[in-house]
Parts: C-alpha cells; structure tokens; sequence
C-alpha cells in the first residue's frame, strides 16, 4: 500500500483508457478521488471516488471541481492528432481552466504530456528533458504549450507541476516503435502516485516508459527526485514485433511515428534539421 495525499485528487479523463486504469489502480490503494469526464465513467465507481460528467471548456465547473483538492491528475482532452479547432478547446482552453483552478487552491498539476510535443526528433538522437520542443501535430503542439503552462504557472505563481512526456500507454506494445516507446499501466500508475507523493516537485518533466532496452531517445529527467524507477519492459515482445515496422520512412525516421506523416506535404526527403 502507497501513503495516502492529505487532500482528495482530482482525475480528468477519468473515462479514457488511461482514468480507467489509474481510477482503480489509486482505488484500490484507497485513495480519495474526483473523478470526471465529458463522457459517463464506464465503469462502477469504486468506493471512495465520486464521478462529475464536465466539459474541459467550462472553467466555473472545472473551479468548483478542484475546490479543496491538493492535486489534478490532468488526462483530459484529445488523445490523438485532430483538426486545429478540435483541439482548440479541450487542450488550448481547458488547460487554461486546470492550471488557474490550481492556482486557486494550490494544487499541484500532474499533466499527461506526449511524446508528441517532441516528436520530430529522429530516432538517431538521445535527448534529455530539456530538449527543444519539436511537436509532430496540432496534438503535440497542444502538449508542448501544456508544459509551457506548467512553467509560466510555477515562475509566476508557484504552482507545481510534474509533466509526464508519455510514449505509448497502452495493456501492451503492438509494433516495433512500442519497443522502445511502451509504458505499461502499472508502471504509470505508481509513476502517478510518485508525482503526488513526493515533497517538493518544482516544474519538472519526466518520461513516460518502461524499462525497454531500445528505449535510447530519452535521458536525463526528473525520475530520481520523484523516486520513480520503471518496473515493466516491452523486451518479451521484441521477437514478435521486431520486423512490424510501416513502408513510410517519415513514420520510421522520428520519435512521433506515424502523427509525423499525418498531412505531411513535404517533397522527400526528410529535412536534416531546422535549416535543412
Ligand atoms: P483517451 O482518449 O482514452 O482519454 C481522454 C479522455 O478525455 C476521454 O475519456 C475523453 O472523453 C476526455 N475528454 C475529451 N475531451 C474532453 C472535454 N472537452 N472535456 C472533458 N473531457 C474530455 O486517452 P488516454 O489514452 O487515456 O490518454 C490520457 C491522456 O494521456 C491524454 O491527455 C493523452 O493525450 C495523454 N497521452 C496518452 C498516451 C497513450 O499512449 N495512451 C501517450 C501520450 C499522452
Ligand atoms: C499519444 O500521445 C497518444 O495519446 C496515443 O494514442 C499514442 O498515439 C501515443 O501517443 C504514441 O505515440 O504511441
């Protein structure tokens, strides 16, 4: 059993697949939960957890939500690469609404952060939390202003945050990428609990993935100060997915995958770097 937070934590996204894994995961630790989604919380609600139906775009709510929490779990919003203006509101907006309910009550913002915020980056490289933002999308883009907003928000007025660049959560890998990119449930979930739990987090950024062997790309994070070692590895599943890699060499060439060809309009090549 994990220590239990002083104040109850607010989950957004609790209906998506990673909420519902991570509602059960603290459920059962018998944490305190708020739990809510613009769409109904599929399954029963656990003991100890009480589920708000919200629109990410509607700050009075997300207010009255976050009133006495002492963190947010932020996982709302739109998972995937979709038209700018889809985006617009539940990531851009809504994110605006997290940050200043925490400012309000002095919560501290546990932000699901992508990959995709540096997606462009090629597979080639190693590189640290520090890196520069390199989105692969509208979506990326969207997760690397959610991270410029957990730092305005700590410069400014102290708010705390742990953005978490997960690569690719999900019960198991499924091709090749994922063998470095996997981050198992259970992995991310005591990663959850150790950006809660910790004393002092400042604005740090850690990396969503398992103990993979091919994970390579990513270094240098905030792991150590937030006690977090993963677990889990995709290994076991290399003889099975090793070869199930894509035809398109923009999808091979960078960390995003395939979201790096989503509307790609450039002449081939890939372009070396930004003055390429
Ligand atoms: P998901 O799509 O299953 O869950 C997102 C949830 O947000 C959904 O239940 C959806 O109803 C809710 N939502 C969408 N618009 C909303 C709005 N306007 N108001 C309130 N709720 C709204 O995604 P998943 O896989 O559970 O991911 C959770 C978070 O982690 C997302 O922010 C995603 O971007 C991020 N992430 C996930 C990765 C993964 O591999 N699963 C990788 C990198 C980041
Ligand atoms: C993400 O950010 C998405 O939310 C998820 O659906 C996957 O596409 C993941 O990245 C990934 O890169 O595998």
């Amino acid at each position: 059993m994990t220590d239990h937070p002083a104040k109850p934590v607010l989950l957004t996204g609790a209906s998506g697949n990673l909420g519902r894994a991570l509602t059960k995961f603290l459920a059962a630790e018998g944490w305190t939960l708020r739990l809510t989604d613009i769409v109904p919380f599929p399954d029963p609600v656990p003991v100890g957890a009480a589920f708000t139906k919200a629109d990410l775009n509607d700050g009075v709510t997300i207010l009255r939500l976050a009133e006495g929490c002492g963190a947010i779990v932020h996982l709302g919003g739109v998972s995937v690469e979709q038209p700018f203006e889809e985006i617009l509101g539940p990531n851009i907006r809504g994110l605006f609404h997290i940050y200043e309910a925490a400012r309000r009550e002095g919560a501290r913002v546990i932000f699901a952060s992508s990959n995709h915020s540096i997606g462009f980056h090629e597979r080639t490289e190693t590189i640290g939390a520090d890196t520069q933002f390199q989105p692969d999308g509208f979506y990326g883009l969207s997760k690397a202003y959610g991270e410029l907003m957990g730092r305005l928000y700590w410069f400014k007025h102290g708010v705390e945050s742990v953005l978490i660049r997960i690569g690719s959560c999900f019960p198991e890998p499924t091709n090749a990428r994922m063998l470095a990119t996997w981050l198992s449930y259970p992995d991310f979930s005591r990663l959850v609990v150790r950006c809660i739990l910790t004393e002092k987090v400042g604005c740090c950024v850690v990396w969503g993935a398992s103990n993979n062997k091919r994970m390579t790309w990513w270094r240098s994070d905030a792991r150590a100060t937030l006690g977090w070692a993963p677990q889990d590895s995709a290994d076991p599943f290399a003889g099975q997915l090793g070869g199930k890699v894509s035809d398109d060499p923009v999808e091979e060439r960078y960390m995003g995958g395939v979201f790096c060809s989503m509307g790609w309009s450039r002449s081939a090549p890939a372009p070396a770097g930004l003055f390429d």
